[in-house]
C-alpha cells in the first residue's frame, strides 16, 4: 500500500524551463516527484509517485533548491477569506471605522464574513514573490493567516501560510470599499509548503515579522489559531452554501495579529510569516506611497 500524505509537507518548484514539479520536503531535502499535479496528489492522499531527483534546501523557508524556483504551492481557482475571526481584528476594525458597529455585529453574528480574495492565482504570489502596497493607499498591512486548501466539497485537504495583504485606510474610509482594500495585484501570498496534518484538530502558532528596508525588525508578534472565534467547519459550512467550490480553492481563516497604527508596508520592506510545522513565508514589498 502507498504511504498516506498525513504529516507530509509538499512544495511546488519550477525548473529552468519553467516546468512545475511537486516535491516532498524531508528535512533539508526536497524529493522531486515525477508529477506537477499537486491537487491530484492531495485528493489521492497517497504518495505513490516515484522520487526522481533530490535537491537540498533550507527546511524552513525552502529557499534555493537551485536550479529550481519555489512556486506558490497551489494555483487556487478561487481564494476566499474570512474576516474578524479574532478579537484583535474586531478591535482594529472598530478603531479604523471610527465607531461604526458593523465589525461588532460580524464578530458576534452566526454568519461569518467571507469575501472573495482572488481567482486563478492572478493576484497571488509564492515564496519570495513581491507582495504589494496599492499606489493609492497610505496604510497597508500584512495579515498572517492559516490558509486551508479545500476539495470540491469544501472539505480541507491541506494547510499552508497565507498573507491577506490589506489597505487599512481604504477599508477604514468605508467598509464597502473592502474589495478594493483587499483585492489587487500582489495582495495575497501563499506558501512555502502545504502540510497535510495528521490531526485536523491541531492548533497552529502564527508568527509575524516585518523588516524595514535595511532588514531590521520594525514589528513582531505571534498568535495561535486556538484564539479563533469560529471553527474551520463553520467557515467552510457557510462558504459552500449555494456556492460552487472548485477543488483547490483556498480559504484564508482571518488574522489575529494587527501591527500598531504607525506601521505601513513600504517598497523594500520584508514580511515573514512563520507557522511551525509548515515553514516561513517570506515576501518583499513592492510599491506603496511614502
Ligand atoms: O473586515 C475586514 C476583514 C478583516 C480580515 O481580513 C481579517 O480579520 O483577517
Ligand atoms: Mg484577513
Amino acid at each position: 500500500m502507498s504511504p498516506s500524505l498525513a504529516g507530509v509537507r509538499l512544495a511546488r518548484v519550477a525548473d529552468r524551463g519553467g516546468r512545475p514539479r511537486v516535491g516532498v520536503v524531508a528535512g533539508d531535502q526536497l524529493e522531486l516527484l515525477d508529477t506537477d499535479d499537486m491537487l491530484a496528489l492531495l485528493e489521492r492522499d497517497e504518495l505513490s509517485d516515484v522520487v526522481d531527483r533530490v535537491e537540498i534546501l533550507d527546511d524552513q523557508t525552502l529557499e534555493r533548491p537551485a536550479p529550481f524556483e519555489l512556486l506558490a504551492p497551489v494555483v487556487a481557482p478561487g481564494t476566499w477569506a474570512a474576516g474578524v475571526t479574532y478579537e484583535r481584528s474586531r478591535e482594529a476594525r472598530r478603531a479604523e471605522s471610527q465607531g461604526r458597529d458593523v465589525y461588532d455585529l460580524i464578530h458576534d453574528a452566526e454568519r461569518p464574513e467571507l469575501f472573495f480574495k482572488d481567482a486563478a492565482g492572478r493576484r497571488t504570489v509564492g515564496p519570495d514573490g513581491p507582495i504589494a502596497a496599492r499606489s493609492d493607499a497610505s496604510w497597508t498591512v500584512p495579515e498572517p493567516e492559516l490558509a486551508v486548501v479545500l476539495d470540491r466539497n469544501a472539505s480541507p485537504l491541506a494547510v499552508t501560510i497565507g498573507n491577506d495583504v490589506s489597505s487599512r485606510d481604504i477599508e477604514g474610509a468605508n467598509p464597502l470599499y473592502l474589495p478594493q482594500a483587499k483585492v489587487y495585484g500582489g495582495a495575497c501570498a501563499l506558501g512555502p509548503a502545504l502540510l497535510v496534518p495528521e490531526d485536523w484538530d491541531d492548533d497552529y502558532d502564527i508568527e509575524l515579522r516585518i523588516l524595514d528596508i535595511a532588514h531590521q525588525p520594525v514589528f513582531e508578534d505571534r498568535t495561535s489559531t486556538s484564539s479563533m472565534c469560529r471553527s474551520l467547519a463553520v467557515l467552510t459550512d457557510f462558504l459552500r452554501r449555494d456556492n460552487p467550490i472548485p477543488a483547490g480553492t483556498v480559504l484564508l481563516t482571518g488574522t489575529g495579529i494587527v501591527p500598531p497604527d504607525e506601521v505601513t508596508l513600504l517598497d523594500g520592506m520584508l514580511v515573514e510569516i512563520r507557522i511551525p510545522g509548515i515553514g516561513v513565508l517570506r515576501n518583499p514589498v513592492a510599491g506603496g506611497s511614502d
